[in-house]
C-alpha cells in the first residue's frame, strides 16, 4: 500500500524547461529571480540588461522548473552583440516545454508583436504573464488588455503578476506546471542556476555599472574575471571592466575614482552574499575599442 503511494507520488512529479521571453525591460529577469527565490539574473531600469541565456532552477514538492531567462528581443539597433542576443532568444525557444511571454500591464506595444512573431503560429503551451500589475490602479483595466492579447495569439493561459511585489507568482507556477511533462528532477534540490559563481560575479559587477552609469554608456561595458582565488573563508577576485572608448574610461572611474569605487563596493557586497564569505574585489578599467562588434572578444566574454 505504502509502496503504491510512493509510485503515485513520483509519477506526479513534473519537470521541464520554460523559456521566458519578451521585449527589453518588461521584467523577465526580475520575474525569474522572484520565482526562483535567488538572484540568478541581473536587473536594471535600462533595457538590454540581460545578454545571455541564463537558467534559474526552482524545485518544489511536485515540480522542477528550469526557467531560461533571455535577452529582451529587439530590432531597433544593431551590432554583433545584439545579433547574438537575439539569436540566443530564438534558440532558447526550441526544445522547451512551455514559454512564458512577458508584457507590461500598462498596455500592448508594437515591440511585443515583434516578440510574438518569433513564435510559430501553432506554438503550444505559451503563457502570457502580464507583469507590473502594481503600476496600474484598477484590476479591471486588465480585461481589455487580455482581450487584445488573445486576439493576437491563442495563449494557453494568461496570468497577471507583479514580479517586484511577488504578486500572483504561486498562480503562475501552478499554471506553468500544467504544461510540464511528468519526469524526474534534472538538478539537485539546492542547485538554482546553471551558471558558475565566476560568471555570476562578472554579471553582478556589470549590474552595478549598468545601474550607476548614465544612459548610453552601459551598453559599451563588459566584464571579465581575470583571477579568482578562493579559500574556505575568503575569495580574492580580480576583474576588468571593458569599455568601448577612451572617453568612457574616465566616466567609469569617476572623480578621484569615486564611481569605480562605488561600483566595486556594491558588487563586493553582493558577491560576498552569494558566496557566503568575505570578498576582496579589485576592478580595473580597460579600453577595448569596438568590443561589441569583435567576434573574438565576444567569444571570450561568453556571448
Ligand atoms: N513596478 C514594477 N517594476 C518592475 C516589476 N518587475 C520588474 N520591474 C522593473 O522593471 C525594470 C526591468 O526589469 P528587468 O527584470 O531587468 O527586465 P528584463 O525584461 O529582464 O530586461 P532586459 O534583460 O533588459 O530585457 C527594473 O527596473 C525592475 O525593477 C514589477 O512587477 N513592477
Ligand atoms: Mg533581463
Amino acid at each position: 500500500m505504502s509502496e503504491n503511494k510512493e509510485t503515485e507520488k513520483s509519477e506526479d512529479f513534473r519537470s521541464g524547461y520554460v523559456a521566458v521571453i519578451g521585449r527589453p525591460n518588461v521584467g523577465k529577469s526580475t520575474l525569474i529571480n522572484a520565482l526562483v527565490g535567488e538572484k540568478v539574473s541581473i536587473t536594471s531600469k535600462k533595457p538590454q540588461t540581460t545578454r545571455d541565456r541564463i537558467m534559474g532552477v526552482l524545485t518544489t514538492d511536485n515540480a522542477q522548473y528550469l526557467f531560461v531567462d533571455t535577452p529582451g528581443f529587439q530590432t531597433k539597433h544593431s551590432s554583433e552583440l545584439l545579433a547574438r542576443m537575439n539569436q540566443s532568444v530564438r534558440s532558447s525557444l526550441s526544445d522547451v516545454d512551455a514559454v512564458v511571454m512577458v508584457i507590461e500591464a500598462t498596455g500592448w506595444r508594437p515591440e511585443d508583436q515583434v516578440v510574438l512573431n518569433l513564435l510559430s503560429k501553432d506554438a503550444k503551451n505559451v503563457i502570457l504573464a502580464i507583469n507590473k500589475t502594481d503600476e496600474v490602479k484598477e484590476s479591471e483595466a486588465m480585461l481589455p488588455l487580455i482581450k487584445e492579447a488573445m486576439e493576437k495569439f491563442p495563449f494557453a493561459d494568461v496570468v497577471p503578476v507583479s514580479a517586484e511585489k511577488t504578486r500572483q507568482l504561486d498562480v503562475l507556477l501552478d499554471v506553468i506546471r500544467k504544461y510540464l511533462p511528468e519526469g524526474d528532477k534534472l538538478y539537485e534540490d539546492d542547485i538554482y542556476t546553471d551558471k558558475s559563481p565566476r560568471f555570476l560575479a562578472a554579471e553582478i559587477i556589470r549590474e552595478k555599472a549598468f545601474r550607476l552609469l548614465g544612459d548610453e554608456l552601459p551598453y559599451g561595458v563588459a566584464v571579465m574575471i581575470d583571477k579568482w582565488e578562493e579559500t574556505d573563508d575568503q575569495a580574492r577576485i580580480f576583474a576588468t571592466l571593458l569599455v568601448n572608448r577612451e572617453s568612457h574610461k574616465g566616466i567609469v572611474i569617476g572623480e578621484k575614482g569615486a564611481k569605480l569605487r562605488e561600483i566595486s563596493r556594491l558588487a563586493r557586497e553582493d558577491i560576498s552574499k552569494m558566496l557566503g564569505k568575505n570578498v576582496y574585489l579589485e576592478v580595473w578599467v580597460r579600453v577595448r575599442k569596438g568590443w561589441g562588434d569583435d567576434a573574438q572578444v565576444l567569444k571570450s566574454l561568453g556571448y
